[in-house]
């Protein structure tokens, strides 16, 4: 699908407006710091585009920013996600394969819709999406119990939410959609009751924490890639609170019995040996959460750089 697979759009987006916790808007900053971008370009070959700022988007947020059915935040999420939409399509279109580092997991509402409307355009073809998470993200703004967006994209982005406004993310059209067909989840374990309602209801494809225990990570890799179908566009985002927090303990929302560093590291090589990936998000790492010592923070960098090299090929042989 990629013209040219060696060229990576990069888009690095410091925002936190999508949940209450600051420092994940840190995040893009300490893995570049870390050495991940010398990596991709040094060690993987990877030419990079588009990598040369942070982006806080601080003048897109509006002075008055009331809440919304409940969501908070709505116009600066609304706002800062069109304006990444704009990015990774700009990326997209050249045929590049597009990195985002974020950020909270509101962000993804813009990475994931422009890089679905890319892939209309260039290939005529549906993307899909394998969303790497503790949580599912799908909740409506009425489900919703905390009113923050991190916990929404998936239901913008699959068109089960929807507003007029494009002040309220109306600017989503169908170009930015993407089907629940063609949605997969890996290592869920902390759905919310209403949320779960939307999985059933909609026939959505998820494989929680009990899955994989129960296959094991390479047949659970296996049975998502044979729902996604094979020679489909693949989009990854990737929450790092997928991980046990023993390997990602920096992050907002960590929930216990996760993944291993090692199956995070699997499902990402999984996904770059289809040949189909078109863009990886990596969310939800703050540097400035740090339980116990700050070695929380380096140890959760470190597990975020891990993910994103081996997404873009650096175990292939
Ligand atoms: B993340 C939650 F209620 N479901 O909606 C919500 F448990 O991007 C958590 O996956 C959302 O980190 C977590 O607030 C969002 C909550
Ligand atoms: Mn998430
Ligand atoms: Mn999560
Ligand atoms: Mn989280």
């Amino acid at each position: 699908f990629l013209s040219r697979p060696e060229d990576l759009g990069v888009v690095a987006v410091g925002f936190s407006g999508g949940q209450g916790k600051p420092g994940v808007d840190a995040a893009p900053t300490a893995l570049i710091e870390s050495g991940l971008l010398t990596q991709l370009r040094d060690d993987l070959g990877y030419t990079l585009h588009g990598h040369d700022d942070v982006h806080f988007y601080s003048d897109l947020a509006p002075a008055q920013d009331p809440p919304h059915r409940g969501m908070k935040n709505p116009r600066a999420v609304s706002a800062v996600t069109r304006k990444i939409a704009e990015q990774v399509y700009a990326q997209a279109r050249e045929g590049r394969l597009v990195l985002t580092l974020g950020g909270d997991h509101s962000i993804a509402i813009g990475t994931i819709a422009g890089s679905a409307k890319a892939v209309r355009e260039r290939l005529g073809r549906e993307m899909a999406v394998i969303w790497v998470d503790a949580h599912a993200d799908i909740n409506t703004p009425e489900t919703s119990g905390s009113g923050n967006v991190h916990g929404m994209p998936v239901a913008f982005l699959t068109g089960l939410a929807r507003e007029e406004k494009d002040e309220f993310f109306g600017w989503l059209k169908d170009e930015h959609r993407i089907s629940v067909k063609k949605l997969v989840y890996i290592g869920l374990r902390d759905v919310d009751a209403g949320e779960k309602r939307i999985l059933r209801e909609n026939g959505i494809k998820a494989f929680s924490m009990f899955d994989i225990d129960r296959h094991g990570i390479g047949r659970v890799m296996e049975m998502a890639l044979a729902h996604i179908g094979s020679d489909t566009p693949i989009h990854l985002s990737f929450d790092v609170d997928a991980l046990d927090p023993m390997w990602a303990p920096s992050t907002g929302t960590p929930v216990r019995g996760g993944l291993t560093l090692r199956e995070g590291d699997f499902i990402c090589e999984y996904v770059h040996q289809t040949g189909s990936l078109v863009a990886v998000d990596l969310v939800e790492v703050n540097p400035t959460l740090a339980p116990e010592t700050d070695l929380g923070a380096h140890e959760t960098v470190r597990a975020g750089c891990s993910i994103v090299r081996c997404a873009l090929g650096e175990s292939l042989l």
